[in-house]
């Protein structure tokens, strides 16, 4: 890891740069298989799993059978551990619904607001090396809460706990289908892959450029995304071997991930960087994470205050804190994904089991987006309902600002109602 003894704020910006990635060389690519399977539909999706993956696909769609058998074979003990991280992603979930209310806002002017569910989602599960069937819970839990009536699951993994994954938390349809056909299949529909209208998930740079193309034409999709990222903000309260735990849990995503240490202690990077070679050298993804680590960085820094200034002008995607009066340093996050808060509560409760999503805004974009919710299923449509005596009360604040803006057409559908109101009252 590259270590920043306090550096200059006009450093900042440099030091916390992420890697660009530059997706504009696979465009074409990308967009020829995206047409493809617009025009072709399954057979196109065959044509490319046997190009690229060598599979021979027979039946699209996982059959229910394939789901019964997987849920036979499960581990129990992994599946009561699914089981708990599903209720407790739904708890936390339920909680996000909201009632509408009526406002009021003049005599007989009467304004609310209803969430209504997007009637069709399609989720993205990517195949390699780890199987994510925890994303499945992330993504179709808050779907089934918000009332999604089509849950369409697009992954080219038949590993046992994403079939167990999705028949629990009630997926309805789900088709071995991978990469850029699998984002295709969803955006146009193909003979056996129903239409979505937005898709949500994690996927290589193929997928991730997929996503964006079929969003410029329109579909929507989760957020933007960009590799996984933490930063541990760790003072001489923190257990260094929990921060090197927290830094590695992180690493071991992709040797692209973002990796970083913020301190105000010169012995706690000497203690966590210890902790980390003795760490590393036992994980199975040890490669991967090295890699990661290779381009992560630590930075030592005066003081709270400052730590917190750079911390949020990064944005982390996963920010822990693990310093004194880590609940009150809390309180001054303005810019992050998910927060994980004193030297008990790791990532990784929150990336499985907490109950919070782990669906997050990469790559700085936590200053501006938030991660997935149950508000990422819905959209929220206004209602009004105006009287004759409202509109008695509001037509001319609207008959001044339609003039002003030399709309006479928005006047009119004011002042033609106002008349026939006035006209009628008069024959009474
Ligand atoms: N940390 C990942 C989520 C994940 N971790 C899934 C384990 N499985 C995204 O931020
Ligand atoms: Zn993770």
């Amino acid at each position: 890891m590259q270590i920043y003894k306090y550096p200059n704020t006009a450093t900042w910006g440099e030091i916390l740069q992420r890697p660009v990635m530059d997706t504009s060389a696979l465009e074409q690519k990308v967009e020829a298989i995206l047409q493809d399977v617009k025009a072709n539909g399954d057979q196109a999706i065959r044509k490319y799993a046997e190009l690229f993956d060598k599979l021979q696909l027979a039946d699209l769609e996982v059959p229910a059978a394939a789901l019964d058998a997987a849920e036979a074979s499960l581990d129990p003990a992994l599946k009561a551990a699914i089981n708990q991280a599903a209720k407790n992603i739904h708890t936390f979930h339920s909680a996000q619904q909201s009632v509408p209310v009526e406002i009021e806002t003049m005599p007989g002017v009467k304004c609310w607001r209803k969430s209504v569910p997007i009637e069709k989602v399609g989720l993205y599960i990517p195949g390699g090396s780890a199987p994510l069937f925890s994303t499945i819970l992330m993504l179709a839990i808050p779907a089934k809460i918000a009332g999604c009536k089509e849950i369409i699951l697009c992954t080219p993994s038949t590993h046992p706990a994403i079939l167990y994954t999705a028949k629990l938390v009630g997926v309805s349809k789900i088709f071995t289908i991978g990469g850029v056909q699998a984002i295709a299949a969803m955006a146009y529909g193909t003979e056996s892959v129903p239409q979505v209208y937005k898709i949500f998930g994690p996927g290589n740079q193929y997928v991730t450029c997929a996503k964006q193309l079929v969003n410029k034409s329109g579909l929507a999709i989760d957020m933007p995304a960009g590799p996984s990222e933490v930063a541990v903000l760790a003072d001489e309260t923190c257990i260094p071997a929990f921060v090197a735990a927290d830094l590695l849990s992180q690493a071991e995503h992709g040797p692209d991930s973002q990796v970083v240490l913020v301190t105000t202690s010169e012995q706690v990077i000497a203690d966590v960087q210890q902790a980390l070679q003795s760490q590393l050298e036992k994980l199975p993804r040890k490669d991967i994470a090295a890699a990661a680590l290779d381009n992560s960085r630590i930075i030592l820094v005066e003081d709270k205050n400052a730590a917190m200034q750079l911390l949020n002008a990064y944005a982390p995607e996963h920010l822990i804190l693990a310093c004194a009066a880590a609940e009150e340093i809390a309180g001054k996050v303005t810019n992050a994904g998910s927060v994980f808060i004193g030297n008990y509560t790791p990532e990784s409760a929150g990336d499985y089991a907490s109950g919070t999503n782990h669906t997050l805004p990469t790559n700085g974009y936590a200053k501006a987006y938030s991660g997935v919710s149950l508000d990422s299923f819905v959209k929220k449509i206004t209602f009004q309902k105006i009287s004759e005596g409202g509109l008695l009360e509001i037509g001319a604040t609207i008959e001044a600002m339609a003039a002003a803006e030399g709309l006479d057409a928005h006047k009119q559908a004011v002042t033609i109602r106002l008349n026939q109101i006035i006209d009628s009252s008069k024959k009474n």
